[in-house]
């Protein structure tokens, strides 16, 4: 099965097209609106579905087309005949294009449609959606291509194949944890705190660098007392780099950090004063999983300018949909390192990993 995408002023410009590439026999899976100006068809052709094909657009011409010039009725010189015969296959053609456009009874279309309307009611945004459907479904044969389980698993492995993930807090370093307010950036720090010294019995130190809002910092020091390591205030990117003096002789030194919009000059250059100290202070990007796309694309955006090496998602437990952090990884181009899903310092966090991801991303 060949399957792609076309595009055109109408739609039916882009089954003109279909038609000149794919000929007579091309399986319709969707149709879509770009925009006023710009239509969008998605075609499948597969020489084993010839002859069954319920969708065609060689579709038998019908008699009144066929009627020779010179029979049948009226008495006009077969002017008449030659106008109805010309209605008759115009609407015979609408009815051809009603008929392709329409998904019943075709089970390529139908499977297409379902999945591609899974993924839209987990949130994945639907171009996203049109390339996975597109790279799944291209190459694969007629019966395999209406076998639903056999397509969930090829989308798994698509899927697989496009996430990645990584644990910044498996050697040994200097992390900071930078995102939007409220995120979750102090508490996703105190939970891998607590499992790292305390679990794993590394040496550990803390940094808050937020001394923008009120009590911040005091926050990150009840956490380090109650979790028993070294915890540091700096004001600025100078005294960052004395306290990362202070303590390297540290497994993981991990940094806190004001949580204040990307738009906010001040901040951004603040935060690219840390990442001057040194080029292997590794930055995490800490994002809510339950926040709109646009205010995530804005995120990564705005963290663009950044070294930022992964991404962390919280509030996964507040998230009716996880296609935003699909959605994100694939723009942001990152890796995905941890996932947090509640309050409870420290149960409420795991390192990230594929099967995890594509479990979210695909729920059976
Ligand atoms: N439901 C849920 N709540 C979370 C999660 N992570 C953090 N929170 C809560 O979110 C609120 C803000 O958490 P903080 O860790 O203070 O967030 P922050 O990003 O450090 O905030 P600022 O420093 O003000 O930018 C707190 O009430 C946390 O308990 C999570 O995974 N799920
Ligand atoms: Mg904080």
């Amino acid at each position: 099965m060949h399957i792609k995408r076309f595009t055109g002023p109408s739609v039916k410009d882009a089954l003109r097209q279909i038609k000149a590439e794919f000929g007579g026999n091309a399986l319709i899976l969707s149709t879509k609106k770009l925009s006023q100006v710009l239509h969008e068809v998605v075609a499948a052709i597969d020489h084993d579905l010839v002859e069954e094909a319920v969708i065609s657009l060689d579709a038998p011409v019908s008699a009144p087309a066929q009627a020779s010039p010179s029979g049948g009725k009226g008495g006009d010189g077969g002017k008449g005949r030659g106008l109805d015969a010309v209605k008759s296959e115009i609407t015979e053609l609408k009815d051809l294009c009603l008929k392709m456009l329409s998904e019943a009874g075709n089970p390529v279309s139908s499977l297409y449609s379902k999945l591609s309307s899974e993924f839209a009611a987990n949130g994945v945004d639907k171009r996203l959606v049109d390339r996975l459907l597109l790279s799944a479904f291209n190459g694969v044969g007629r019966k395999e291509a209406v076998d639903a389980s056999f397509m969930r698993s090829e989308l798994k492995a698509k899927l697989l194949g496009n996430i990645t993930v990584v644990d910044p807090l498996s050697g040994k370093g200097v992390v900071a944890f930078v995102g939007p307010p409220g995120v979750g950036k102090t508490t996703t720090i105190a939970k891998l705190a607590a499992i790292h010294a305390l679990k794993k019995k590394r040496r550990l130190a803390l940094v808050s660098c937020d001394t923008y809002r009120i009590a911040a910092a005091e926050q990150m020091k009840l956490y380090g007392k109650l979790i028993g390591v070294p915890t540091e205030v700096a004001k600025d990117a100078k005294e960052l780099a004395a306290c990362l003096r202070m303590h390297r002789d540290k497994d993981l030194v991990l940094i806190d950090t004001a949580g204040r919009s990307v738009k906010s000059r001040e901040h951004m250059g603040e935060l690219a004063g840390i990442s001057r100290i040194s080029p292997h202070i590794r930055f995490n990007l800490v994002l809510g999983a339950d926040t709109r796309d646009e205010s995530l694309y804005d995120c990564v955006k705005g963290y663009a300018s950044m070294p930022v090496d992964a991404l962390t998602f919280t509030k996964v437990d507040m998230s009716r949909v996880y296609g935003p952090i699909l959605n994100t990884m694939v723009l942001a181009k990152k890796p995905v390192s941890y996932l947090a899903g509640g309050q409870r310092v420290p149960e409420d966090i795991e390192t990230a990993t594929r099967e995890r991801l594509v479990n979210f991303f695909m729920q059976n």
